[in-house]
């Protein structure tokens, strides 16, 4: 999979790429992350990427020029690719679109920054508007920081086997069960009981019916979409869930 990053700040991303999962499937050469500075696909002497909007008005736009030489080199050179302007109009990104995003073999992310990009760059070279949240940012890209660490790890080989995304417990839609581990007693907290117990069934019940219990107290909206059994839905429906 190939991610390419369109941004006047390409060395925002050194770090964060540098470590963990996306590092090691960086190495593994099963991920490759370029960032495409802006501003070399600019012409004019103080490499301008932003001018004031027609109509008049506070702050600054990402001129259209910029972005479409950018995009138009890229798209130049195989494999094909999605591009994606990431933006708080967009599809709320989840574990759903992210897995359909790492199906693709390559992502051109976009980021912006001040008010936003000129709509016809918009209206005429974006394939897909994705946001991470309802919340103000002041540029995209730690939006695709967001989207490069969620569809990464759904790559087949990103995971190691043992950590697998289908293991994982979000895989179900549920919140996870809550985890404990040595001292038994710490600060004179107690760890639950059952999971002292031995009884492998037992603490697989109390598991998912925290889970479940988490899932409905904290996030009840993901219990539209979460794989459910009828065992599942007796023990909801014994805390009063109401499928909605
Ligand atoms: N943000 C809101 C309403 C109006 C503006 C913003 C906002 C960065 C270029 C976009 C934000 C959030 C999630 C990109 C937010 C995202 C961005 C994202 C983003 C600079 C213009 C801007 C109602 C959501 C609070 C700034 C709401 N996911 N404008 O943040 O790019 O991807």
């Amino acid at each position: 999979m190939l991610f390419d990053i369109v941004t006047i700040f390409p060395h925002f991303f050194d770090s964060p790429l540098k470590d963990g999962v996306v590092r090691r499937a960086i190495e593994a050469a099963i991920l490759k992350i370029r960032t495409v500075d802006l501003r070399d696909f600019t012409t004019d002497r103080h490499r301008t990427t932003d001018d004031r909007p027609f109509g008049g008005g506070e702050g600054m736009v990402m001129k259209p020029e910029p972005i479409y030489k950018a995009l138009k080199v890229l798209k130049e050179e195989p494999p094909e690719a999605r591009v994606i302007l990431l933006s708080p109009r967009g599809k709320l990104l989840d574990q759903a679109m992210a897995g359909e995003l790492a199906q693709l073999g390559r992502l051109i992310l976009i980021c912006g920054r001040y008010e936003g990009v000129d709509e016809r760059i918009r209206e005429h070279c974006i394939d897909l508007e994705l946001s991470v949240g309802d919340y103000v940012l002041s540029g995209g890209e730690i939006a695709a920081l967001v989207v490069i660490e969620a569809v990464s790890r759904l790559i087949p080989g990103v995971l190691g086997c043992e950590s697998s995304a289908e293991n994982d417990s979000f895989s179900d839609g549920l919140l996870e069960f809550p985890q404990y581990t040595r001292p038994r007693i710490f600060k004179g907290w107690e760890i639950p009981e059952v999971l002292m117990s031995g009884d492998h069934a037992r603490i697989a019940k109390w598991r998912r019916e925290q889970s479940l219990g988490l899932t409905y107290e904290q996030r009840p909206e993901l219990l539209n979409r979460a794989k459910l059994d009828e065992k599942d839905i007796k023990y909801l429906r014994s805390l009063g869930w109401e499928k909605s």
